[in-house]
């Protein structure tokens, strides 16, 4: 007999990459083997590195427009970075909703993705190596993944990303495990550099191996969103580093800023998002109840379809209970 968490990809609320039972779920899928040995890949390392199929028009107007933006117009850009540049130019949200992304995300986490945000890179970010979990909450956790695309050929002079192959199977670390309070913060980077030198030291201890992402322009890393990573120092100053950065949410989850939040006092500083592809909000759901105030803390459940829902689930298990009795004592 097998089990429903071997049979039901629903049944665990975890990405299925992560599930014990993932070498059976993952033979039920019936992916193509393309597919298939995308998502074993992605299991395994944490990250896959894709051709996005964005044609060169795209491509071209999205760095055109990049460098053309002027940063004072979006809110947290500046001549390094456009936070959110897919509001001011059609190319840059292409790259955000390409179908072959799209595609590969469905796959890879067997739930709609909702792109959020988007990152317009002029030159290197040289960020130390952290994982988008402290940036990015979800309930059920792990449901958040980037898609980091070259607009440029990268190499080890234009600053490229940095990464740690199977980092992301290291525990999941928010500001309490490192010692900080949240909601005692004067604001969400207080203790940043905290964060960042645990992790440097952590990867060094855990002997992880470091790759480069030396990518011809057009082509795409995804990472899982506990996957460390970061941007490597720029050599040579002179040169740009044009790429996109856009991150991703999955449906069913509620969403919150780890570097706000505090879960162990109740206290999550959750975010009402904006899905990319539609520019509507991001429905938010708790464990398959709709949250009615996406934003807003504490969340107003569906208490109504949610006792419903228990109900009927009640029902639906007596009438096995009954049934079974029947079965095996005849009455
Ligand atoms: O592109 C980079 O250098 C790092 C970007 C990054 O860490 C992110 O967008 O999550
Ligand atoms: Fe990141």
């Amino acid at each position: 007999m097998s089990t429903l968490f071997e049979t039901e990809v629903a049944a665990l609320n975890r990405p299925w990459v992560d599930s014990p039972y993932f070498p059976d779920l993952l033979k039920r899928a019936g992916l193509s083997p393309e597919m298939e040995q995308l998502v074993r890949t992605f299991a395994r390392d944490g990250y896959v590195i894709l051709d996005p199929k964005i044609d060169d028009e795209t491509i071209e107007a999205a760095a055109r427009d990049m460098r053309k933006i002027p940063p004072e117009k979006l809110l947290f850009s500046d001549g390094t970075r456009l936070q959110d540049a897919w509001t001011m130019s059609d190319a840059i949200r292409r790259i955000a909703i390409a179908t072959a992304v799209m595609d590969a995300l469905k796959a890879l986490y067997q739930r709609q993705p909702y792109p959020f945000q988007t990152l317009s890179f002029r030159c290197g970010s040289q960020q130390k190596t952290h994982s988008d979990t402290i940036h990015f909450g979800s309930i059920p956790y792990g449901f958040m993944c980037g898609v980091w695309v070259a607009l440029e050929d990268i190499d080890e002079a234009n600053g490229p990303l940095h990464y740690y192959p199977e980092s992301q199977k290291l525990p999941i670390y928010d500001l309490l495990d490192i010692g900080v309070t949240a909601f005692t913060q004067a604001q969400a980077f207080e203790h940043y550099a905290r964060y960042e030198e645990f992790v440097e030291g952590m990867m060094v201890r855990e002997g992880l191996e470091r790759l480069e992402l030396h990518v011809k322009r057009g082509q795409a890393l995804i990472w899982a969103s506990n996957l460390f990573h970061g941007g490597t120092p720029i050599r040579d100053l002179a040169r740009s580093r044009l790429s996109q950065v856009t991150h991703y949410h999955f449906h069913g989850c509620m969403y919150f800023a780890p570097l706000l939040s505090d879960p162990g006092l109740g206290l999550l500083h959750v975010r009402n998002l904006t899905d990319i592809t539609t520019g509507e909000a991001i429905p938010q759901f708790y464990n398959g109840i709709a949250i009615e105030n996406p934003g807003e803390w504490p969340p107003k459940l569906n208490i109504d379809r949610a006792q419903q829902a228990m109900i009927s689930d009640a029902r639906r298990s007596s009438s096995v209970v009954r049934r079974a009795k029947r079965f095996l004592f005849g009455r």
